[in-house]
Parts: structure tokens; sequence; C-alpha cells
């Protein structure tokens, strides 16, 4: 697909292929109405307004259908477009764009309704990302905070940022292109806005975390001695029977992992138990796995036994997270009367303080509500956030030694070029067809 693709009119079946009540098959472009005129019995289409009547071929009927006509700009791709709902079956919904592509229209390509969008712009790169996100969306939690996007939160911020650093830099260029009639702007001037700026980043990017664990979810681990019960937890946390229980240590000797959905998705890992001393060769592998899921995992549930308590084994495991995000979880708190203070107690095995671990974990693993979420970003849009970031940075270092404005302004200019393409103002064929490719076809 090429970006400078002439707009040719393109048309594809909108809804998922199978059995439904309506199908709808969507024309974008110069000839939609020029088609639609010649394949439907009342073509003489009000804006805003439904039509019903016939396809037909000829003098054949194919479907009864209502037509919703859109006039240009005033529709989603910018361009003339006409959606026919029709009868949802498989077969309606194939005739009638047989017959659409027969009388001049070509068949989209993926994401093409929405790239066109966003070349008319209609609307810009966050939004067009929002919408794969909107209909990709694996929980209802990341459907209702990309969303947010699409309405243009995302574009807002960044075109804010965007005008900050123009102004700094028209400000810099007026000095160097006309120095008898403009002053060039203190260097003073220039640190307390490049060090605004770089915040205006960095808040933007402060919710990159909480934004890939909507949109990736997280993964937790659990980690503890053998025999602690683990396997139990896992089970007890996802009510299955999935990992297997025994009361020989050392059983679990790879790792098991299955999806726990907490609103966000949590990937739940189950781990060999870690014991030092001796240990066999495979289960050796297994706390070799436990180590690596520890530098993986978003966060760790750390199992040991009530009943026990914490002993010099558990510490040592417990030294290997210091730096991590973690739960102490006492679990086997049934047969003990002792309850720890610092750690939640939990019985995998009647199900004691398992409610409560899976509200704390979730707390843990993103303590945001998707409603108090402003926007969200992708990891492309984190890179170029990073990289103007980086640039700004290095303005900023130069400004504070009072380097050339002239120089100064390379780094702004480059500043300005990465938000540029964080938008799509400023983009590539290969960066543009990428994205559009995770698109269904249709949209
Ligand atoms: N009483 C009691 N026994 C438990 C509890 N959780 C696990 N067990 C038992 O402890 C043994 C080891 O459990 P398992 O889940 O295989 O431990 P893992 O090696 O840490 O995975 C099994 O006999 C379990 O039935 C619990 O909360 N209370
Ligand atoms: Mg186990």
């Amino acid at each position: 697909m090429n970006i400078n693709d002439e707009f040719d009119t393109i048309a594809a079946i909108a809804t998922p292929h199978g059995t439904g009540g309506v199908g709808i098959i969507r024309i974008s472009g110069d000839k939609a109405f020029e088609i639609i005129g010649k394949i439907f019995t009342n073509p003489n289409l009000e804006p805003r307004k439904f039509n019903h009547g016939w396809i037909i071929d000829g003098n054949i009927r194919i479907d009864e259908v209502i037509i919703l006509p859109f006039f240009a700009p005033n529709s989603y791709t910018g361009e003339n477009v006409i959606e026919i709902q029709c009868h949802g079956g498989i077969n309606v919904v194939n005739n009638i764009l047989r017959l659409v592509l027969k009388n001049g229209a070509r068949m989209a390509e993926k994401g093409e309704f929405t790239k066109r969008a966003f070349l008319n712009k209609r609307i810009d790169l966050s939004q067009a990302e929002a919408v794969a996100d909107l209909i990709h969306s694996k929980t209802s939690d990341f459907a209702k905070v990309s969303v947010k996007n699409l309405s243009g939160v995302l574009k807002t911020k960044i075109n804010e940022i965007r005008n900050e650093i123009f102004e700094v830099l028209s400000k810099i260029t007026a000095g160097i292109d006309f120095p008898e009639d403009v002053k060039e702007p203190e260097y003073d001037y220039l640190v307390k806005s490049f060090e605004k700026i770089i915040n205006s980043i960095n808040s933007v990017l402060s919710g990159a975390k909480t934004s890939n664990i909507f949109r990736q979810g997280a993964s937790v681990a659990i980690i503890g001695k053998p025999n602690v019960g683990k396997s139990s937890l896992f089970n007890a946390l996802l009510s299955l029977d999935r990992a297997i229980v025994t009361d020989i240590a050392g059983t679990t000797r790879d790792v098991i992992k299955e999806t726990l959905d907490l609103g966000i998705p949590v990937t739940l890992i189950d781990t060999a138990g870690i014991r030092e001393s001796e240990v066999n060769e495979v289960e050796k592998i297994g706390i070799e796995y436990s180590k690596q899921s520890i530098d993986e995992a978003d966060l760790i549930l750390f199992v040991y036994n009530a009943q026990e308590g914490l002993n010099p084994e558990d510490k040592e495991v417990l030294e290997l997270l210091k730096d991590k995000n973690y739960i102490l979880v006492a679990n086997k708190s049934d047969l003990t009367n002792n309850k720890s203070e610092n750690a939640l107690n939990i019985s995998a095995l009647t199900g004691e303080g398992v409610n409560e671990l899976k509200t704390l974990l979730k707390q843990k693993v993103c303590d945001i509500e998707p409603e108090n979420l402003e926007f969200v970003t992708n990891t492309r849009q984190q890179e170029c956030l990073s990289k103007a970031r980086s640039s700004i940075e290095q303005a900023l270092l130069a400004a504070q030694i009072g380097e050339l404005q002239d120089l100064i302004s390379i780094d702004v200019k480059s500043a300005l070029l990465a938000l540029d393409e964080l938008t799509g103002e400023l983009i590539t064929d290969d960066i543009l067809n990428n994205i559009f490719d995770h698109f269904c076809i249709g949209k």
C-alpha cells in the first residue's frame, strides 16, 4: 500500500464474517454515489437520512437494504461514504460486495478506511492507533482507556508540548535570522523553557508503565521454597486444578502459566521452589526458571509456611527480591494460630484470604481505575517521546554552558520532528503501513 496511492474508490465488508442479524458493506471514495446509483432501487439519497430499497443486479434482486449516505467531508474517511446495511448472511454480504466491486470499486486493504481518515486529516495518528486498540482490546478496562485517545486527549497533550517547543524554536530562529532587529533569547529563558518542556514530556511518559500494563497485562510470579503451597495457591487463584500439587518437595519443575482476569489480564506463573542445597539436575533447571521468572515478573507473590514462619532459607530467597515489587504471603495459616503482622495470612487449602490477596494483587499491579486514567500511550509513542526528551536534554545542557544558539536549535528541531512523528505529521510509508497492517479489512 503506497501513501501516495490515488484515492480511488474502495469497498469492504465491515462486519465480522459469519452469520448475523445485519451485515454492513462500506464504500468510500469519489465514485461511491455513482456506484450505488447503478445498484440501488432508490438512488436519490439524502444526507443524514437512511434510505430503504433493494440492491439489484440488473433485474435481479439481491437483498432488501438500508443505505446510509455520508457526504464528504462529513464522513469517517472524509470522502463520500456509503454504508449498506443488509441481511447478515455471509453469502448476502459477499454478493453485494462483488456487485460493488464489479461496478467500479476496488477491494479495500487492511485499515484503509482509517488510513484515509488519517491522510484526510480527520484524525491524527494517535487517534488512528486508538481505533485499532479499541477493536483489539482484550479487556473491557482497556477498551475504556483506549477510547480516550480516540477522542483526542493524547493528541491535545502532544500538541501542547509541541507548541511549547515551537515557541522557543521561533525565538531562537528569529534571533539568528534577524540579528539586527531581534535580540537572541536569554540563556536563562532557554534553560527554564527546556526544563519545563522536559517536565511536560515526563508527565506524559509517567503513565507509560500503567499504559503498558493496561495494554499487555502484568505477569505475577509465585516464588518460595518447595512445599510451601505455591502450586496450591496458583490453583486457588485461578479456581482450577492446573498445577500439580504434591506433598513431595520439588514437584513443580518447570514454569506453568495461566491468565487470570482481574480487569487487566494477569499472567500467573507457578514456579519450582527455590532451594539451594541437595537438589537434583531436573530441579536445578526449575530453580533457574524461578530466578528468571523473578527477573521478568511485574510482581512477585512470595509464599512461605505460616506454621514455620520465615526461616533463614526463606530469608535468603527474599534477599533476591529486595528490589522487586512483592507481596509477602503466609500460607497454610489454617495450621496455626500465629498470624503474621507483615504478611497476608492465607490458606490455599481452605480459600481463606485468597480474595483479599486478589484485591491486593490488583492494587499492586495497577492501582488506577480506567476511569481515572487520562490517556494511554503505546511503545511507538513512548519511543517518540523519549527521543524528543533526549533532544531537549541535549539542548538544556548546551544552554547551561551558553553554547551558540544556532547549535542549540538543531536539538530543538529534532525534538519537534520526534513529536511530529508521533502525531503522524511527519511519517514514512513504512511506519504508516506497519500501523495500518494491524487493522482488519473494512476498518
Ligand atoms: N494445610 C494446608 N496445606 C496446604 C496448603 N497449601 C498447600 N498445602 C499442602 O502443601 C503441600 C505442598 O503443596 P504444593 O502446592 O505442591 O506446594 P509447592 O511445592 O510450593 O508448589 C500439599 O500437600 C498441599 O496440599 C494450605 O493452605 N493449608
Ligand atoms: Mg509446586
